[in-house]
């Protein structure tokens, strides 16, 4: 084990062995993002020797899911059943060695579902190929969670992912960072701070090396929040939850983990039994978030039989990256009208957002037509 590893793993157990109350809370504060910054230390320098890229994959179709699970729940099973892909399965840990796509379709989207090696505890330092698996979680549009009867610790998966900067349905914090070449640190907020204050909010700026500059609060902020901000490699996605080989469960064990797991509404899935697949696609195809839009020429009818998939919140600029390139490269304004138009035929750039089943006229310099 490196001092790295070392230096992470005493400050882990300092917090561990402190009770958290308030007049430990800012102690612990600091510890947090001296840890949070050993941590970037870390992934510097896995990339550095090449680890940490291990897998490159091709995506493809309008939004990719990833299987993320313990070793043997039945993540490849699940996939072969959904898309039809031949992933290897078998009652053996770490089967899928690489990680299979397999292509499913949802209206007029098609979603790609990767397959990939079973996290084990540790997968964030690198254990059992944990690294490359993460490192693609952090790429997906969805996660979807799978666990089994003998695997329900959901709390340990979704841990592992956390340590990787992966944040599930949840939004960014509400902060806003600024760094300047002098003038000290100055904290403002528009809500009072109960997580962050006598000075704590600067003090883990500081440990991060940001000395000069402004924070700005909008939101009552904890220090994992703040943290979450400085360190500035975090992605926030979308997860749904699945507990796989229901069929073995009796009714009360059934329900028993509803319980448990009722923040996270789990699906009760059988893979292998095939039991409520359609439903679990049907949330997955939902939790995407997928508008329809459809292109109108200038002067004609639009195209209402194929409409352009695109995903909520995407804009313009995202719809012409789906047209031919003259329209991008021509591109002059377009016109709008649906929900995300604030009157029918509202003129609008390339960061307009666009809502389902929005009509859209591409503009273009020198008459080119949208669609011709
Ligand atoms: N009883 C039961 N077994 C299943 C189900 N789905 C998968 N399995 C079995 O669980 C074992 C591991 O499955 P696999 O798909 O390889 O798991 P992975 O390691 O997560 O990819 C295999 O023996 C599968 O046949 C299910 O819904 N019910
Ligand atoms: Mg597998």
């Amino acid at each position: 084990m490196s001092s790295l590893e070392d230096h992470i793993t005493a400050l882990e157990d300092e917090i561990r062995k402190t009770q958290y109350n308030k007049a430990t809370q800012g102690h612990i504060g600091r510890l947090r993002a001296k840890i949070a910054v050993l941590k970037l230390e870390r992934e510097a320098r896995a990339k550095g020797k090449g680890g940490g890229s291990g897998y490159s994959v091709r995506k493809s179709g309008h939004a990719t899911v990833g299987l993320v699970g313990y070793p043997s729940v039945g993540k490849s099973t699940l996939l072969t059943r959904l898309t039809g892909a031949a992933s290897e399965t078998g009652a053996y840990d770490f089967t899928t060695v690489s990680i299979i796509p397999g292509m499913l379709r949802w209206g007029g989207a098609s979603i790609q579902i990767l397959d990939m090696p079973g996290l084990v505890p540790g997968a964030a330092k690198g254990r059992g190929r944990g690294r490359e698996v993460l490192s693609v979680v952090r790429s997906v549009d969805l996660v979807l969670f799978l666990i089994d009867p003998e695997h329900t610790d959901f709390t340990a998966l979704k841990t592992e992912l956390e340590g990787a900067g992966v944040r599930i349905n949840t939004r960014p914090p509400k902060i806003v960072v600024t760094k300047a070449d002098r003038g000290g640190l100055t904290v403002s907020s528009t809500v009072k701070l109960t997580h962050l204050g006598g000075g704590l909010a600067a003090d883990i700026a500081r440990e991060f090396g940001l000395h000069n500059g402004q924070l700005v609060f909008r939101e009552d902020a904890t220090a994992d929040q703040l943290i979450d901000v400085l360190a500035g490699n975090r992605v926030y996605e979308h997860a749904i939850l699945a507990v796989n080989k229901c069929e073995l469960l009796s009714p009360a064990q059934r329900e028993a983990l509803a319980v448990r797991l009722l923040e996270f509404h789990p699906r009760f899935i059988s893979a292998k039994e095939r039991i409520a697949l359609p439903d679990l696609v049907e949330a997955i195809g939902h939790a995407l978030q997928f508008i329809r839009i459809y292109v109108k020429p200038p002067g004609e009818e639009p195209d209402m039989d194929e409409p352009v998939i695109l995903r909520r919140g995407q804009k313009i600029s995202d719809l012409l990256k789906r047209l031919p390139t003259e329209l991008d490269a021509g591109f002059k304004a377009s016109q709008v009208w649906g929900k995300s138009a604030r009157f029918p035929g509202q003129t609008v750039g390339r960061d307009h957002p666009l809502a389902d089943e929005d009509i859209v006229t591409i503009v273009v310099q020198r008459g080119v037509r949208a669609g011709s």
